[in-house]
């Protein structure tokens, strides 16, 4: 049975990464791909998945710090695998410029990678600031670079704040108008954004590339 199959495919690769071992994920993520599983499906119910989980267990204290980091290291090698052949995608009709950064204080990078690729795949230029990004390099960036969107990205209750700093900063500079401010990270609601004075939040790249799809086509 087909769905059998994916199902299989998806829970082993989860139980690699739980377990954190590169070899079996490696494995896996071949199994999976020669069963023709999508790339996107992979990383979006299968490694992320268990990603969360091992974020679960440090929560719990089952496991620590050394572990999560190891945990984030294999699954940005498996998410970088996975969408090497977005890059190699033939050239579409450009968009506009999307400008991306994880806020200041916030190291966790591996959503907002996703969020990029997936961008760009869509046909936007997309300028990836990096993370632990300060509120007055995005704006110098913004006056550089004039993006139709901003995205930030933001994985700690602790950083949050800065995406409403970034957004409060933006309209004291005048800047907010010209341009569509997209907030996210697995913390982020749709109401904090719109308490916030964002365009919106997307809960993953996908969601992300059509929400940018709306907010673009809608009249500026
Ligand atoms: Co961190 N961490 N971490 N961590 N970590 C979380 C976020 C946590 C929830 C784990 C937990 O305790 N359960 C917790 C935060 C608690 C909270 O604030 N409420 C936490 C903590 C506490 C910490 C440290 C403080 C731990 C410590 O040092 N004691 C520390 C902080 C460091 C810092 O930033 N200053 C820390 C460090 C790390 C690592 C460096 C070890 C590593 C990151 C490696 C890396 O990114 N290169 C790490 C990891 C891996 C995680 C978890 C396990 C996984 C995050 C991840 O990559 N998910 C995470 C647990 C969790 O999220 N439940 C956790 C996969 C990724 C694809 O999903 O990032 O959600 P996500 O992105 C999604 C969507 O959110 C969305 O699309 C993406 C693709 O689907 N999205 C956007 C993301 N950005 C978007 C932007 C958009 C639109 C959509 O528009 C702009």
């Amino acid at each position: 049975d087909e769905a059998m199959t994916t199902n299989e495919n998806l829970s082993r690769i989860i139980e690699a990464v739980i377990k954190i071992d590169a070899g079996l994920l490696d494995t896996m993520i071949d199994d999976a791909l020669q069963a023709g599983l999508d790339p996107l499906m992979i990383i979006n119910e299968g490694v992320t998945v268990g990603l969360r989980q091992v974020g679960d267990l440090f929560a719990e204290e089952e496991i620590f710090l050394p572990e999560l980091v190891q945990a984030g290291r294999l699954v940005s090698k498996a998410v970088e695998k996975l969408t090497s052949a977005f890059s190699e995608e033939k050239t579409i009709a450009k968009k506009g410029t999307f400008l991306i950064a994880t806020v200041k204080g916030d190291v966790h990078d591996i959503g907002k990678i996703l969020v990029s690729l997936i961008m760009a795949a869509s046909g936007y230029d997309v300028v990836d600031l990096g993370t632990d990004v300060s509120t007055d390099d995005i704006v110098e960036k913004i006056t550089e670079l004039n993006p139709q969107l901003l995205g930030l990205s933001s994985l700690l209750s602790t950083t949050m704040p800065a995406q409403r700093e970034v957004i409060q900063t933006l309209i004291e500079a005048g800047l907010r108008d010209q341009l569509h401010v997209i907030v996210g990270g697995a913390p982020v609601t749709p109401r904090y954004a719109e308490e916030i004075g964002a365009d919106g939040t997307a809960e993953n790249a996908v969601a992300a590339v059509k929400l940018a799809q709306r907010l673009i086509s809608e009249k500026q």
